[in-house]
């Protein structure tokens, strides 16, 4: 049984649901898992008594014109670690979470091993920021082991940065209990979807870097050919600019906003298609998720899409802001049943093989034993 630390952003997004996952299935197998973050992980939602939620409060003294974020984090993580004796300490994110353990790790007394995941944005944006760049890669040095989520990003923080570290990649993985294929097309008539119509949906926190207006744009072309709804879920700073030109599109009665949601699960199953456009994307959990449930996906040749989409077999690789190919390649999927079933069998046994949970977690685990036998 080891202790094991986690920090992660507990709010929706996928580096929050990969690292809630991964404690919850670390404490299923015997380990005790304490979680250090700024409220309770929105994913935390079974009970487990070797569980533990370790709470960063902010203070807001006058003094200080911003409550110091990362500062609580560290003084909060060396507590937990001397107190619960943690073997490892693994966060989720170079910027701050690794700068925080690093700090951490030279106040504690207990000595701890501090285990970095890169998800992407760290790396992506704040890396290409001079002010950051330096601070990333002493986290990135300093850390005792650390992975990211994709080949892609393991090659693209090294081009990027210094890194003497060995980065390994450990590819993100889903619940096998919440997502696998069931179709709910009752859930169609709740939506007033009708049931020749076409689903094709796109879930995103609807930042720039999604391509919303792409998403719109080959949504646009597909409804030439295919009688079909658009679900967008999720909310953002693209809100705006998404409804703006739905409307100037007149797509008004063929695009439902539905906000962020909880059971995305049930929502995939009443999808034929997912959309995942994005001009960065160090993995895209969001096709996973959607070919778990046995969901088609065209995603565009960036980051780790294709290392998620296995080309003309689970859906297909557009070029980046090509709508007209991404619009083709949907129409090809929705509009021929039998390469519908095929790439949908094909999606569901390719997470089974490559991504799923068991494997990875076994992954982390032999990383982690690694390290403290290396004490
Ligand atoms: O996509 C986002 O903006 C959210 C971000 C996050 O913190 O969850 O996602 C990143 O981590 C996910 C989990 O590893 C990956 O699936 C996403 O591809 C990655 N996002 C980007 O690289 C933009």
């Amino acid at each position: 049984m080891k202790k094991i630390g986690i920090t992660c952003y507990p709010s929706v997004g996928g580096s929050g649901i990969i690292a809630t996952e991964l404690g919850m299935l670390l404490a299923e197998k015997g380990n005790e898992v304490h979680f250090i973050t700024s409220s309770l992980p929105f994913r935390l939602n079974h009970i487990n008594p070797r569980i533990y939620f370790h709470e960063v409060e902010l203070s807001h003294y006058p003094v200080f014109q911003y409550p110091p974020y990362d500062l609580a984090l560290a003084a909060k993580m060396a507590e937990v670690i001397n107190r619960e004796k943690l073997d490892i300490l693994h966060v989720h994110y170079a910027m701050p979470h690794a700068i925080s353990a690093l700090l951490a790790r030279d106040i504690a007394e207990h000595k701890v091993k501090i285990v970095t995941t890169l998800h992407g944005t760290d790396i992506t944006v704040l890396a290409i920021d001079d002010i950051f760049k330096n601070m990333i890669t002493h986290a990135i040095n300093q850390s005792d082991a650390v992975t990211a989520v994709s080949n892609h990003l393991a090659s693209h923080t090294k081009q990027l940065l210094k890194i003497k570290q060995d980065i390994q990649v450990i590819y993100n993985f889903i619940n096998e209990q919440e997502y696998y294929p069931k179709r709910l097309d009752f859930i169609k008539q709740q939506y007033d979807i009708k049931s020749n119509e076409k689903v094709i949906v796109h879930i995103s926190n609807f930042r720039k870097v999604k391509r919303l207006p792409d998403i719109i744009r080959t949504f646009y072309l597909i409804l030439q050919q295919v009688d079909s709804k658009l679900l967008l879920i999720g909310d953002g700073p693209e809100c705006g600019t998404a409804m703006n030109l739905v409307k100037e599109l007149k797509l008004e009665q063929k695009v439902l906003f539905l906000g962020k949601q909880k059971n995305i699960s049930e929502l995939l199953r009443i999808s034929d298609l997912k959309l995942l456009l994005s001009e960065k994307e160090s993995f895209g959990l969001v096709l996973l998720e959607a070919m778990a449930c046995g969901v088609p996906c065209v995603g565009t040749n960036v980051g780790g899409i294709p290392e998620v989409i296995d080309h003309n077999q689970t859906g297909f690789i557009a070029e980046l802001g090509d709508t007209d190919q991404a619009a083709t390649y949907a129409i090809e999927i929705l509009t021929n049943q039998t390469l519908w079933n095929s790439f949908s069998n094909n999606a569901v046994k390719r997470v089974e093989t490559h991504f799923h949970s068991k494997q990875i977690v076994k992954q982390y685990e032999q990383l982690y034993d690694c390290l403290l036998t290396s004490l």
